[in-house]
């Protein structure tokens, strides 16, 4: 039965034991769910003013306007773009916090610029001037005109310049350029409000907008200021899975996003005073391991272990060997203290913003952070005495993974161009290349649908790149490792071979997808071509969060066409689902798929990978 759930055979085997501990988790959960509601599954249904809840009957003879008189159109792209919203906001609150943590470093805090280069390298973005200017001074500026792109009011938001002239004429065009980050997704807010914005295509568009403010705004600064503060990730050996756990030490899970945090956690974690402390409980030591997003961030960096991806995190607190699970912001699910309650294991809340009853919350300020960083991790250490052996069982499974492909890392192991990487693609070694992001969701088999496709494609030589949880699914496989080089075809086979590189790259956390941007449009640079030329797709597997609504539409806005594994809340509206499986292809040169098997996916991508190349003359 728990093979019916995950292809991982740790997680599998945990859930086992959920059951014999009488443990629920979301899987129980999501079936009691079943079947779901009809009307949200198809986006119709409207909760937006009160004179609702209103919801458009789609086959029978009931209702096709809500009381309002809005249509299926109107509600599901009103419906669309809040999750854009939502998620774009998650990402850019993000991006702001990082850009704070990046002023505070300016003026002296337990932060510090530890890339003075990427620092001036992004400057130059912001119009911030370098020359003869103390780093510091540099810090400040940039921290200052990137936090102005949140809010500014007049004027257009920064980044998108760095994209290809074509696809900056595109957006202008369209008037689909973010004037603000904030604004966008105010604007969402107030376009979707009861009895504003009637055009499904107008919605749409600014859904666009906004998105774009997340992938070309906030995340991009997320992204280029975590690298400026924790480090340009470099390539580093890590090992994926349940199986990172150990018996003999505490063990302390960080889970959710915001490297502000985790990496403070890391550097606490090797502190002589606190292993000190591990050693007089009984412990070997301290064992740090990461989950989701904050558990890519900081295995990037420093080759924190990654335990599990987001459909693992209560299997984590079910191997009864977790003494301290420290969580931020985003994609942690509520039922943490509860299934933390079966167990010994404390769940530690972070943040003002995500508060969960039942948790130990320490609120984590970055004036105090090496501090409070101890003071978290001290609590795991004083639990470890607490742990139950009963209930302690630790998967033996963990996969050797090799991490931490930022764009630097990439360009400088082909010399420092992406001149031979053209080179393969001409030579049709690789065919194109492929970028899988985003979550698990208990309507697909956990990890399956990523594992399948990636395996698909570099077998018929297309490259992959991999954000987020996707990168935890491939990575518990083997598939990052130099050794997978054997699943892949000839051509891909050849260019690992020479290149000493896995054929599936870990690029990442969610807000580095703008990593795959940059990537993309180096690409595009070179080729004198615009984004939507190359022979290149993305897809969203097993997504469920918001995040990935945002994600997937800069990403079609990007021109990259984008396969979603599981279906949105859209086909309610013929109209709508047309335009972003069809129409929006005249206009970005990218769309949507909707494909629910990972084999079809694959040739799906393949054959527009084929397309592409024809075009290009390759
Ligand atoms: Fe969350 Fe970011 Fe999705 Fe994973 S991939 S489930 S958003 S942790 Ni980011
Ligand atoms: Fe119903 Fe219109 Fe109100 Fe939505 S906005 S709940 S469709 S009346």
């Amino acid at each position: 039965m728990e093979e019916k759930r995950t292809i991982d055979i740790a997680t599998a085997k945990m859930l086992e034991k959920a059951k014999k501990d009488n443990v629920e988790t979301a899987w129980d959960r999501a079936e009691k769910m079943r079947p779901q509601c009809g009307f949200g599954e198809t986006g119709v249904c409207c909760r937006i003013c009160n004179m609702g809840p209103c919801r458009i009957d789609l086959v029978g003879d009931g209702p096709k306007k809500g009381i309002c008189g809005a249509d299926a159109d109107v509600i599901v792209a009103r419906n669309l773009i809040r999750m854009i919203a939502a998620g774009a906001a998650a990402h850019s609150d993000h991006g702001r916090d990082i850009a704070h943590t990046l002023h505070m470093a300016a003026e002296g805090s337990d932060y510090d610029v530890k890339e003075p280069e990427k620092l001036k390298e992004i400057a130059k973005y912001f119009g911030v001037k370098t020359e003869g200017k103390d780093i510091k001074e540099i810090a400040k500026k940039v921290a200052e005109k990137a936090l102005e792109d949140f809010g500014r009011y007049k004027g257009l938001v920064a980044y998108p310049k760095r994209a290809v002239e074509q696809r900056q004429k595109i957006w202008k065009e369209n008037n689909v350029w973010p004037r603000s980050i904030d604004r966008e997704i105010v604007q969402i807010m107030h376009q979707t409000h009861m009895g504003v914005d009637a055009d499904y295509i107008n919605l749409i568009q600014q859904g666009v907008r906004a998105a774009l403010g997340d992938g070309w705004g906030g995340s991009m600064i997320a992204t280029d200021i975590s690298d400026v503060l924790f480090g340009v990730p470099k390539p580093i050996e890590t090992e994926v899975n349940l199986g990172v756990l150990e018996k003999d030490m505490v063990n302390i899970v960080v889970h959710g996003h915001e490297p502000t945090l985790s990496d403070m956690i890391v550097q606490a974690s090797q502190d002589k005073e606190l292993l000190e402390k591990a050693k007089e409980v009984g412990a070997k030591g301290i064992n740090l391991v990461g989950m989701c997003c904050t558990g890519n961030e900081v295995v990037m960096r420093h080759g924190t272990k990654m335990v599990g991806n987001f459909l693992q995190q209560e299997a984590a607190i079910v191997t009864g060997a977790v003494d301290a699970m420290i969580v931020d912001v985003q994609c942690i699910m509520p039922s943490l203290s509860y299934v933390a309650s079966c167990y010994h294991t404390k769940l530690i809340t972070t943040s003002p913003k995500a508060k969960v009853p039942g948790a130990i919350h320490i609120e984590f300020d970055e004036e105090h952070a090496y501090e409070i960083a101890k003071k978290i991790i001290m609590v795991g250490i004083e639990n470890y005495k607490n742990r139950i052996p009963e209930k302690v069982n630790i998967p033996e499974e963990k996969s050797k993974a090799v991490v931490g492909f930022s764009v630097e890392t990439i360009l400088n192991a082909l010399g420092g161009s992406v001149k031979p990487l053209v080179d393969a693609i001409v030579a049709g070694d690789i065919k194109g290349a492929a970028g899988l992001v985003g979550c698990n969701n208990p309507k697909t088999k956990h990890n399956y649908y990523h594992v399948e496709l990636a395996k698909e494609l570099i077998k018929n030589d297309v490259l992959v790149v991999l954000t987020g949880c996707a990168a935890y699914a491939c990575g518990a496989e083997g598939l990052l490792t130099l050794e997978a080089k054997e699943l892949c075809g000839p051509g891909l086979k050849k260019v690992c071979e020479l290149l000493k590189i896995p054929p599936v790259l870990h690029m990442g956390s969610c807000v580095d997808c703008s990593r795959i941007l940059i990537l993309l449009n180096e690409l595009a640079k070179y080729l004198k071509t615009d984004i939507s030329d190359l022979p290149v797709a993305g897809a969203a597997p097993e997504w469920m969060s918001e995040k990935a609504v945002s994600i997937g539409t800069y990403f079609v806005a990007s021109g990259v066409y984008t396969i979603l594994g599981v279906c949105p809340p859209v086909l309610g509206s013929k109209n709508v689902t047309k335009l972003l499986t069809e129409d929006v292809e005249k206009i970005y040169g990218g769309k949507f798929a909707v494909e629910t098997d990972p084999h079809k996916a694959a040739q799906l991508i393949m054959d527009h990978i084929e397309t592409k190349r024809k075009a290009l003359g390759v």
